[in-house]
């Protein structure tokens, strides 16, 4: 097999691009990382198979039971290369005002020499994989085009279900009508001839680095997730997120989903939740008992790139075309819809791997196997999890599926044009003062609602579990700006729509006074979505507090189910004491930002005391 794959590789060491410019900085980045061979990717489904066979045979990849799990891969990372390092992550503008206070900022002259030397040579023994990638549909006119160059073929096969890549892209590139976004990859671990690899070669130190004004993305030292799959939170955040805002668009983080009620209606709404915030389970939502006659179609599960059409309207797509979704809590119970999406061509990567050769993680079923082979390798049971406290799964362990398979698909995913969005829902973990849901009283409100968001963090950046934290419009780690320039940018883009997008926020995660969570969630979300698709309708009614306009409990479909009066005005309660101490913190973001800090955010934080 090993020969195959070595003239095979010759085969695509010859520029599968005509671009002399791409072949040029090919060579360039060849020149500095002394790569033993060059691999022009094709995307075909039979290159596909072959790069996972030797994924198997260097030990990367375990090829699941292929009757359980046809078409899957597990892969397990180094203990020390598992999640987002979002202190290691930096924007490197001109200025280092451009890149704000809430981003790390270096000089870009001496981040290109530090690079420059973490570079050198970081390829050598290893295949350099010339991987052309487009984000959006090939040939949308929203979609968005990008060349990683990576010594990670984990890397190629995971980019392979998250975008589209290999020949048409190279098409797209020979056209020459788009600026290519250049992305350099390394897992930063050169070897040595003869030297011996290991499973999941990375390094200690790790680099994120984009270069805004460049459009320009480098990552050093880790081969994981958002920082090695460069198409994700690298470009279709940071880099285009400055993109949007040069060019009168927006790149959020945000799912899309479709809403078709029961006569035929087709709402979209894109919705703003921070990391592992549950965006995936609400993108596949099964609409519950008694409302089971609405349809939920999924555009996407956590970017979203949005225009406004020649007539103001905003359209939507997702840049991306897979799921790297977190794997602990999901099941057939918590997300059917998950499940069948990732039950073939899928890889799983830190979930357990159990005797038949199949994935097991934490919440996937009541009961856990009897054993299993744990995230790091290790033998696990149920008995020694109890006694060591270890997880089987890591807490960031992650499926990457191809979104075609997912079952509620929405028929217009890969529109070129997009679909049409009719409203904005930002959402967070409070476990207090937020109620379910309430609206926004117009479109500068609703920016600050979002501008304020917070939110308790879990495991998708490394060391934050628990904390609580600001996070607006859900692109604190995401923004490639100053945030308050992306406030001004939100504020601006509100001018141009017609009609203007509502705004709401939800929240699933309030408690009680004993801590329990008052919302059931999942599919009674649905119930909540109904209200909100209302209100873009001009359908449901609501009351008018400090805070926006809230539903009370008969503006609810409560159809099929019993939740009582009581309880649903305790979710809903606003309680102003609450809110003044709500609006005191909104403060601790807002001084960070003040000099660029548009004076609309100052008139409503200034209107919502008033009303308090
Ligand atoms: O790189 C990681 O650890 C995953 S982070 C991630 C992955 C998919 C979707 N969203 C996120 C996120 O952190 O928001
Ligand atoms: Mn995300």
């Amino acid at each position: 097999m090993s020969e195959q794959l070595i003239s095979d590789k010759q085969r695509n060491s010859t520029p599968l691009c005509e671009n002399k410019n791409l072949q040029k900085w090919v060579e360039k980045i060849a020149a500095l990382t002394k790569p033993s061979s060059i691999y022009w990717v094709d995307g075909s489904d039979e290159e596909y198979e072959r790069m996972c066979a030797e994924l198997v045979a260097s030990g990367t990849f375990t090829k699941l039971n292929q009757d359980l799990w046809p078409g899957c891969y597990y892969a397990r990372s180094d203990a020390s290369d598992v999640a987002r390092v979002e202190d290691r992550t930096f924007i490197c503008s001109h200025s280092k005002e451009n890149a704000g206070p809430t981003n790390n900022w270096e000089d870009p002259f001496s981040m290109r020499k530090k690079l420059k030397g973490l570079f050198d040579g970081c390829m050598k023994g290893r295949t350099m994989y010339v991987l052309p990638f487009s984000m959006g549909p090939v040939g949308s006119p929203m979609s968005q085009i990008g060349v990683e160059l990576t010594d990670s073929l984990y890397v190629v096969v995971n980019m392979r279900i998250m975008t589209r890549i290999g020949l048409p892209v190279y098409r797209e590139i020979e056209k020459d009508e788009k600026r290519v976004v250049p992305c350099v990859h390394s897992v930063g671990m050169p070897l040595a001839p003869g030297e011996k690899d290991v499973v999941w070669p990375c390094n200690k130190e790790k680099y994120i680095v984009h270069f805004p004004e460049a459009r320009e993305i480098w990552s050093f030292g880790s081969g994981y997730g958002g920082n090695a799959l460069l198409g994700k939170k690298c470009f279709a955040l940071r880099i285009a997120s400055t993109m949007a805002r040069d060019e009168g668009w927006m790149a959020e983080h945000m799912l899309i989903l479709g809403a078709e009620s029961p006569e035929g209606e087709k709402t979209y709404v894109a919705a703003a939740f921070p990391s592992a915030c549950g965006k995936t389970n609400f993108a596949m939502l099964i609409p519950p008992t008694g409302l089971d006659g609405w349809k939920i179609t999924t555009v996407g599960d956590d970017i979203a790139w949005i225009r406004p059409d020649a007539n103001g309207q905003l359209r939507a797509i997702n840049p991306e075309a897979g799921f790297f979704g977190v794997a602990p809590g999901t099941s057939v119970k918590t997300n059917p819809n998950a499940m069948i999406s990732l039950a073939k061509n899928s890889i799983f990567t830190n979930v357990a791997l159990t005797p038949e050769g199949g994935v097991w993680w934490e919440g996937m079923t009541d009961e856990p196997p009897a054993e299993c082979i744990d995230w790091q390798g290790n033998r696990w049971t149920p008995a020694i999890g109890k006694e060591t406290g270890k997880p089987a799964a890591h807490a960031n362990a992650r499926f990457t599926a191809p979104a075609k398979q997912c079952p509620t698909i929405d028929p217009n995913w890969e529109h070129p044009e997009g679909v049409p969005i009719s409203a904005f829902i930002f959402g967070g973990r409070r476990p207090n003062t937020m109620p379910l849901v309430y609206q926004a009283f117009n479109w500068s409100a609703g920016v600050y609602v979002g501008a304020t968001m917070g939110s308790e963090m879990t495991a998708a950046a490394a060391g934050t579990i628990g904390k609580v934290r600001r996070d607006p419009m859900a692109m604190l780690p995401f923004c490639g700006y100053h945030m308050g320039d992306y406030f001004r940018h939100w504020i601006r883009m509100g001018r141009k729509l017609n009609p203007t997008p509502k705004i709401f926020h939800v929240n699933w995660f309030r408690k009680d006074a004993n801590g329990k969570f008052i919302w059931p969630g999942y599919g009674e979300n649905m119930r909540v979505l109904k209200w909100i698709i209302g209100r873009v309708h001009g359908k449901s009614l609501g009351r008018e507090t400090p805070i926006g306009w809230l539903p009370r409990y008969e503006d609810m479909d409560w159809t099929g189910y019993d939740f009582s009066k009581e309880v649903f005005d305790e979710l809903q309660t606003v309680n102003n004491e609450n809110w003044k101490q709500e609006v005191i913190g909104h403060e601790e973001l807002f001084i960070k930002l003040h000099d660029h800090l548009p004076p609309e955010m100052v008139y409503e934080r200034e209107l919502l005391i008033c009303r308090l």
